[in-house]
């Protein structure tokens, strides 16, 4: 067993079998895919990346160089690097590269910072770290300087860009090699970091196996096409853009990938207009300020038929809003880097794409939802298992014995109900619950309440510690068009939709912006942190 293999958590046998019998797993890896991809689509665009423009044989080839280039620094199967790069054509090369050699990267988003890099470097005992020179206005090499003296593990850095002390990826290419090393299918193809919003982040194993029928599957649920061409807005590295069916799921299709530096409208909107952008994938907070600018962007949006929200619940509002503003048809997911995802479907009808979260995207997705003891309820946590979640994380394994049932079933922290149809509605999260002297409020609801009023564009609940009462309810909202609401008026308003007095929020906080996760999703514990400084 090789190193890489420690502390992963393997399906078990029966389950496995049964996810091959399916078709579910193939056994093929993402570097053999590519490979018939390429075969299939040869001259078809693949990557825009700015003015790089690469067919498929291109994109090949430099995987086969890069991977060739890798294989000459010393790096081989089972070797751990941590990638922090923005979204460029060298995130796909280099992922790919990777998988061919049985090397896995570690997907760090380009706003995480010493702290979190130190971490996965460490847990991942990664041998190299590949950043960008800068990106954003942070100078990466820096950043990269102080984790080689913290992690000693790190033998290479790779730099995309002008390499400071480092070495230049653009440098680490040979011809490529004539055989191609083997490499297992349900081996570990890349680590995920979990979008969790306490402790520290954690790894999430995806196999070949596993992480291909992600993207194919989801690409049959968006109906993608070779005609598509998909905008990668969010940060490439996460599991939206990347396989949701993003990047690999475009591939798979004979589609084109264009790769966008900055999710912000007055990037995103013209590029839409000059690559005749046909689907995305946006978290709410940005779909909102899409809808806002588009009216008055200028850029023509028609190609656009298909835009994906996820990452954070989409109120029905905005869900509703968003066809006529950006002239797409919205998809909601629901989903997460550890496995499960959720789609409304494109001929679902309108009422349950603006009100659910979508439902499962293979018929061997098992989910639960039930109480603290485990028994099923109608509004409780999701538990689910499946052929492409985990049935651990990566090396902790402390953890894990809380985190999934004994018999393997993954336990998301998301409180939901399941409508007649098989949809999923997402109520809030299982620990995002405040308690007032007694009587548990959970701020997710409380957000969707305050949602509705035309004076609050965006809200966040959280808990304020109170002598008296332990907890008190403070609502942080940014105002709307009729903006700032007064608490007294919100309250009047909560009253008159029917929601319980004990859920009212104590204290009012107005803002102009919501503190924002490294993807883009409200960061309720940097709001707790700025209330409290
Ligand atoms: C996606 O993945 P992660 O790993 O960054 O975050 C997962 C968590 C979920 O457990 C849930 O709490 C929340 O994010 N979430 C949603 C949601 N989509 C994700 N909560 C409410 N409504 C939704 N639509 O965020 C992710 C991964 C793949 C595709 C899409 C999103």
């Amino acid at each position: 067993m090789s190193d890489l293999a420690v502390g992963f958590t393997p399906w078990p046998s029966e389950l496995a079998a049964r996810y091959r019998e399916a078709g579910y797993w193939r056994g093929e890896t993402l570097g053999e895919l590519l490979r018939t991809w390429a075969a299939s689509h040869r001259d078809a665009l693949a990557v825009v990346d700015g003015e790089l423009r690469l067919s498929y044989a291109e994109l090949d080839k430099r995987v086969d160089e890069r991977a060739a280039g890798l294989v000459a620094l010393g790096i081989g199967a089972g070797d751990r690097l941590v990638l922090q790069l923005p979204n460029t054509a060298e995130l796909v090369v280099l992922t790919f590269a990777l998988a061919r050699i049985g090397a896995v990267p570690v997907m760090a988003l380009p706003a995480h910072r010493r702290t979190e890099i130190e971490h996965l470097a460490a847990l991942s005992e990664a041998v190299g770290y590949v950043v960008a020179d800068s990106f954003q206005g942070f100078d990466h090499r820096t950043l990269a300087a102080e984790i080689v003296e913290l992690v000693p593990g790190i033998e290479h850095v790779l730099v995309d860009g002008d390499p400071g002390p480092f070495t230049a990826l653009g440098s680490v290419t040979a011809p490529a090699a004539a055989e191609t090393p083997f490499v297992d299918p349900a081996g570990i193809a890349v680590l995920l970091i979990s979008g969790g919003t306490t402790g520290k982040p954690k790894l999430i194993p995806r196999t070949h196996d596993d992480y291909a029928l992600n993207a194919r599957a989801s690409a049959e649920v968006c109906a993608l096409t070779a005609d598509d061409r998909y905008l990668v807005a969010l940060p490439a590295a996460h599991n939206f853009p990347l396989a949701c069916p993003g990047i690999l799921g475009v591939l798979g299709v004979g589609g084109t990938v264009v790769m966008c530096p900055a999710p912000s409208p007055d990037v995103a909107l013209p590029l839409i207009e000059r690559e005749r952008i046909t689907v995305t994938a946006l978290v709410p907070p940005l779909a909102r300020l899409w809808a806002e600018a588009a009216p008055y962007a200028g850029a023509d949006l028609s190609s656009l038929r298909l835009l994906q929200v996820g990452g954070a619940k989409l109120d029905a509002a905005l869900a509703r809003r968003i066809p006529d503003a950006l002239g797409a048809q919205v998809q909601q997911v629901f989903g997460m880097a550890e496995g499960l995802l959720n789609y409304t479907r494109l001929d679902d009808p309108a009422e349950i794409v603006e009100i659910s979260q979508g439902r499962p995207l293979c018929a061997d997705d098992e989910i639960r939802v039930v109480d603290p003891d485990g028994n099923d309820v109608e509004v409780g946590e999701l538990l689910t298992r499946g052929p492409y979640t985990l049935q651990g994380y990566y090396r902790v394994p402390e953890y894990n014995a809380t985190a999934f049932t004994p018999d393997g079933w993954y336990r998301s922290g998301d409180v939901v109900r399941v409508l007649p149809s098989g949809h999923l509605v997402v109520e809030g999260r299982v620990k995002d619950v405040i308690n007032r002297g007694g009587e548990n409020v959970s701020a997710g609801e409380l957000e969707e309440y305050l949602l509705v009023h035309p004076a609050v564009a965006a809200a966040a609940v959280v808990g304020l510690p109170d002598e008296t009462l332990g907890e008190i309810v403070c609502a942080v909202v940014v105002p709307g068009p009729d903006g700032p609401p007064k608490l007294k008026a919100l309250k009047a308003f909560l009253g008159e939709q029917g929601l319980a007095r004990f859920k009212h929020p104590d204290r009012l906080v107005i803002v102009d912006e919501l503190p924002l996760t490294a993807v883009g999703k409200i960061s309720k514990r940097d709001v707790v942190e700025r209330l409290s400084t």
